[in-house]
This record gives structure tokens, C-alpha cells and sequence, in this order.
């Protein structure tokens, strides 16, 4: 059976709507501390979790809302947890990286690589009390670098458990790139590990649902894990504020900030020597350039558009479906957010 567009369309649009909208919460203030967004994950979070079932387990990282979303939890509970709000959905303890949901088997983590031993241990009860129940764990690439993730890998494979390893591959773990601190190839890591392998397109939903279908049948059958491997871009860097896209899209009023304190530490009498402080300041303008210049956060890489693309054809249809989403999330917001002080 192909993939329903037009539902998935609809679950990414939402995801996308629901992110910008708390987005606009962190910016005005509501929202304390950091805000890891999955924005441009969406075809992944989509395409995997609309095809789960009752009693499935779902493990994510700290950019697990959207998939919360995705898998039924109250979207108003979500938002008040992100407030730090006593009525979120961990008593406003959690903040958006520690969600979880039990009537929906789902829990995030900030540790990175946690998501891995989260699903083994689901994958392994499942085995036992629940055959046919299968685990997804969510992360990204940085995480293959935890030892607790390959261990998971490892026990899924040797026990044959029901879990899908999905690794989000943007390329960057905060600012350090793939290629600057992983060895070797991804895929043939979960290969020796004895895990077999889909790599997909990150940004094309159907591809993403087609793979996890296939992953999902495996593990409900007993003939164990897979590795999805996607691809993806992260629009908003590594969260929300990340301070090279902040001088990317405002030069004018960031780069004072940032220009006027090097100034001073490069011109001070003592300190390290000048060649290596002029050095520091290189590498400094280095970044900037290339998050000026990284052509990955084009329209071309964006899921949604891309998908989009294909429903366009009848776009009295797409346009109706937008704006109901857009007032379903806006009445999700306003419902957040009332009684919280202002
Ligand atoms: C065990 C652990 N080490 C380090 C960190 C700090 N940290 C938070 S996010 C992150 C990068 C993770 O990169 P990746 O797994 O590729 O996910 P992405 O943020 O790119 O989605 C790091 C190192 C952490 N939270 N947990």
C-alpha cells in the first residue's frame, strides 16, 4: 500500500506549525533555558510515527516534541510542560528534553544516546509480555558515538528485539561536524554489530514510511532490529538562538556584540601571544562564513516543501487543510496558555 501524502503532509505540517509557535514562546520570554527544536526533521518523526500502534514504545532524544505530538500525547499538556507550567505533562519538571507519557509508552531524554538502552529495555519486555509490540529509538549521528547506543545495538541484534533504530542524521552534533569526530561509516557500524541497514532520505516522507513500514514488519515478525538511517537538515542549527545563524540572519546587531569583546581580548597586553589570538579570531570568521554560506538550509532541503510540491495540484484542498491546522495550533497555544502569569 503507498503512503497517504495527504495524512503525512498533514502530521508534518502540524509538527512544523506546533515548533514555530513555541519558538515564538522562547523568544517572548515564556520558555526558560535552552530549545532544541526538530524543525526539518519532520518527514522522519512523521513517516516512522504514524505508523505505530497501541502498546508500541517510542524513545526519543532532545528534540522529542514533535513526535509526542505525532503519537496522541495532549498537545496542551506538551506546551505547559515546556512552560515549566505544575499542570505540564510532568508537572513542569521535565522542561521539552525529559517527556515522558506512559499511557503512550514514551519518554525523551537530554543524554545523549539514552534513547537507545530506553527502547532495548521496551524492545526486550515486548519480547516477553507483548509479542508483536516493537520499540523505536530516536537520536542523532552524534549519539552512534555513546557507548550505551552500541551496546543497544549490540543486544537488540544478539537478542533479535523488536526495536528500529532511527539515527536523524543532520551532519553537526552542536558545532562540531560528523566527518570531525566519527570514524569509519555509520551503516557498517550497525552492520558488525549484526543490525541490518536502511539508509533513506531524511527529507522525502514517502521514502521514510516505505523504510520504516519494512523495519516495523521485521520487528513485529521476530527477525529483530533495523538501522533507518536519514538524512536531514536542522534549520535552527542546535537550538533555538544557536549564535552563528544569530549573526547569519542579524549581522547588524550581533556582530558588535561579538565584535567588540574579541577586539579587546586580541588587543590586551597579556594573554596568549598575538599570532595565536589572531588565530582564534580566524577560526571565528571562519564559522561565520560557513554558516553564511551552507547551502543546506535552502528551501530545496525543507520536507515540507517538498512535499508540498507533490499536493499543489489541488491547492483549494492544501490551503484549507493549512489553516485549519494553523487555528488548530493556535487554539492549542491560547489553551496553554491561560492561567499562566503573565
Ligand atoms: C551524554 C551526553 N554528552 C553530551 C551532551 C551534550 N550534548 C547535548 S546535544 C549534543 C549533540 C548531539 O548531537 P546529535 O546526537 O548528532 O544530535 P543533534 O543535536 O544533532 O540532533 C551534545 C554533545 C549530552 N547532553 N549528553
Amino acid at each position: 500500500m503507498p503512503p497517504d501524502l495527504w495524512q503525512l503532509y498533514s502530521l508534518m505540517f502540524k509538527c512544523r506549525r506546533f515548533e514555530e509557535a513555541v519558538a515564538k514562546l522562547w523568544h517572548d520570554g515564556l520558555i526558560s533555558g535552552e530549545m532544541h527544536l526538530g524543525t526539518g526533521e519532520e518527514a522522519i518523526v512523521a513517516g516512522v510515527v504514524s505508523l505505530l500502534q497501541e502498546g508500541d514504545a517510542l524513545a526519543l532524544d532532545h528534540r522529542g516534541t514533535a513526535a509526542l505530538l505525532v503519537r496522541g500525547v495532549d498537545p496542551v499538556l506538551l506546551v505547559r510542560e515546556l512552560l515549566g507550567y505544575p499542570e505540564g505533562l510532568c508537572g513542569g519538571r521535565g522542561g521539552h528534553m525529559h517527556l515522558f507519557s506512559q499511557p503512550h509508552l514514551a519518554v525523551s531524554s537530554g543524554i545523549v544516546g539514552a534513547s537507545g538502552p530506553a527502547a532495548t529495555g521496551f524492545g526486550l519486555a515486548a519480547q516477553y509480555q507483548n509479542p508483536g509490540a516493537v520499540a523505536v529509538a530516536f537520536f542523532g549521528e552524534g549519539a552512534m558515538n555513546q557507548g550505551m547506543l552500541l551496546e543497544s545495538l549490540n543486544l537488540a541484534a544478539v537478542w533479535q528485539l523488536p526495536v528500529i533504530f532511527v539515527c536523524k542524521n543532520d551532519g553537526w552534533a552542536i558545532t562540531s561536524t560528523d566527518g570531525s569526530m566519527t570514524a569509519g561509516d555509520l551503516n557498517e557500524r550497525a552492520r558488525g554489530l549484526g543490525v541490518p541497514v536502511i539508509e533513506i532520505d531524511g527529507r522525502d516522507v514517502s521514502d521514510v514510511w516505505q523504510a520504516a513500514q519494512t523495519a516495523l514488519e521485521r520487528a513485529r515478525s521476530g527477525q529483530g532490529p533495523t538501522f533507518l538511517h536519514a538524512r536531514c537538515v536542522h534549520f535552527e542549527a542546535h537550538f533555538l538562538g544557536f549564535q552563528l545563524l544569530r549573526m547569519v540572519r542579524h549581522p547588524l546587531r550581533e556582530m558588535p556584540r561579538v565584535a567588540v569583546p574579541l577586539t579587546h581580548a586580541i588587543l590586551k597586553k597579556d594573554g596568549e601571544p598575538f599570532r595565536i589570538r589572531l588565530a582564534g579570531l580566524r577560526k571565528v570568521l571562519a564559522a561565520v562564513w560557513r554558516t553564511v554560506r551552507d547551502p543546506r538550509r535552502g528551501l530545496a532541503h525543507d520536507p515540507l516543501w517538498r512535499t508540498r510540491r507533490l499536493l499543489r495540484a489541488d491547492l483549494s484542498r492544501l490551503q484549507a487543510m493549512e489553516n485549519d491546522l494553523t487555528r488548530e495550533v493556535d487554539h492549542i497555544i491560547a489553551s496553554a496558555l491561560v492561567g499562566v502569569p503573565s
